[in-house]
C-alpha cells in the first residue's frame, strides 16, 4: 500500500511510523484514520518487530488534532461514527502487543493529544505543546481525553485543560505526569531511538505480558490485576527466553532473547 499521509520505517526491529503532512501540522484527516489502521496491521502482522515509535513529520507538531476540515457538516449520527473508529483506533494503540514510544516533536492537541496518551512511553521535545481544544470549537475530546486524561494526571488538572483549551509546554506536562522525559529538540529522536533499541534487547513476551498486566489492571480493581499478574508471570515461566534469561545471569553473560 502507498502511504500519502504516513511514512513507515521499519529497521533493527524498531517500526517508526511518521505522521507526514507538516503543512497541515500532521492534522489527522480521515486518509490518515485508514493509514494508520493499515499500518497497525502490518506492524502487527512482522514478528521481527519488538517496537514501535510514533512521531510527527518537521519540526513544529507532533499532531495538531483531528483535522477540523472534516467536521463541516458532520452529523451527530456521523460525529457518533466518528469517534468510535478514532477511539478503536487509539486504544488499539494502547493494547498492540510491543512498546509503542511517542516522540512529541512540537503541538501535541486534541487527538494529537489523545494519540500520544495511548502510548506507552511519552518523550517530548523542549518546545512540544499539549492540550485539548475541543472546547475552542464547541466540542469535546472524543478520542478518548475525557477518560485518559484524568486517569493520567487528576480530574481537577484534567477538567481545568478540557473545559479551558489552554495549551501547556513540555514541562509542565512533565511536572503533571502526562510525559515521561523532556528533552532538547535535537536530542528527540536519538534520546527515543536509543530507548527502542534498549527496549529491542527485552524479552518480547515478557514485554507484551508486562504492558498488558499494566493496562488490562489499571482498568480493573486491585484484585482482579493481581490475579491477571499471576497468570502473566506463569505464563513468562513457559518461553525459552525465561530459560535464557536465567542462565545468563547465572553465566554472567548478557541474554540474547528470541521471542519465544
Ligand atoms: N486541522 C486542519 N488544519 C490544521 C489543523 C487542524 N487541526 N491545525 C493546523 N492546521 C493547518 C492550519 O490551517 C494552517 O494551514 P494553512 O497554512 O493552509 O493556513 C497550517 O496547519 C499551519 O497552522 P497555523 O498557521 O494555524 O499555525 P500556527 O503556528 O499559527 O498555530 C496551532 C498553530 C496553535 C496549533 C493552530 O494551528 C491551531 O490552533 N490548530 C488547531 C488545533 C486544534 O484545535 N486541535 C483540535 C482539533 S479537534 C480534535 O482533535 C478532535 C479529536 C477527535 C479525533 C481525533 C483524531 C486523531
Amino acid at each position: 500500500m502507498e502511504l500519502k499521509t504516513l511514512l513507515l520505517d521499519m529497521t533493527g526491529g524498531i517500526a517508526t511510523i511518521t505522521l507526514n503532512r507538516p503543512q497541515a501540522l500532521n492534522a489527522m484527516s480521515l486518509e490518515m484514520q485508514g493509514e494508520l489502521e493499515a499500518v497497525l496491521d502490518r506492524v502487527e502482522r512482522e514478528d521481527a518487530v519488538r517496537v514501535v515509535i510514533l512521531t510527527g513529520a518537521g519540526e513544529k507538531a507532533f499532531m495538531a488534532g483531528a483535522d477540523i476540515g472534516d467536521f463541516r457538516g458532520m452529523t451527530g449520527p456521523q460525529a457518533v461514527r466518528y469517534s468510535q473508529r478514532i477511539q478503536g483506533l487509539v486504544t488499539r494503540l494502547e493494547r498492540l502487543g510491543r512498546p509503542v514510544i511517542a516522540a512529541v516533536n512540537g503541538f501535541a492537541l486534541g487527538g494529537g493529544c489523545e494519540l500520544a496518551m495511548a502510548c506507552d512511553i511519552i518523550y517530548a521535545a523542549e518546545t512540544a505543546r499539549f492540550g485539548q481544544p475541543e472546547i475552542n470549537l464547541g466540542i469535546i475530546p472524543g478520542a478518548g481525553g475525557t477518560q485518559r486524561l484524568p486517569r493520567l494526571i487528576g480530574k481537577q488538572r484534567a477538567k481545568e485543560l478540557i473545559f479551558t483549551g489552554d495549551l501547556i509546554d513540555a514541562r509542565e506536562a512533565y511536572r503533571l505526569g502526562l510525559v515521561g522525559r523532556v528533552v532538547p529538540l535535537a536530542d528527540l529522536q536519538g534520546e527515543v531511538r536509543a530507548l527502542a533499541e534498549k527496549l529491542a534487547t527485552k524479552a518480547p513476551v515478557a514485554l507484551r505480558l508486562a504492558k498488558e498486566a499494566v493496562e488490562e489492571g489499571s482498568r480493573a480493581g486491585l484484585e482482579s490485576g493481581l490475579a491477571l499478574e499471576a497468570k502473566a508471570w506463569g505464563v513468562c515461566f513457559s518461553t525459552a527466553d525465561k530459560e535464557e534469561g536465567v542462565a545468563a545471569f547465572l553465566e554472567k553473560r548478557p541474554p540474547a532473547f528470541k521471542g519465544c
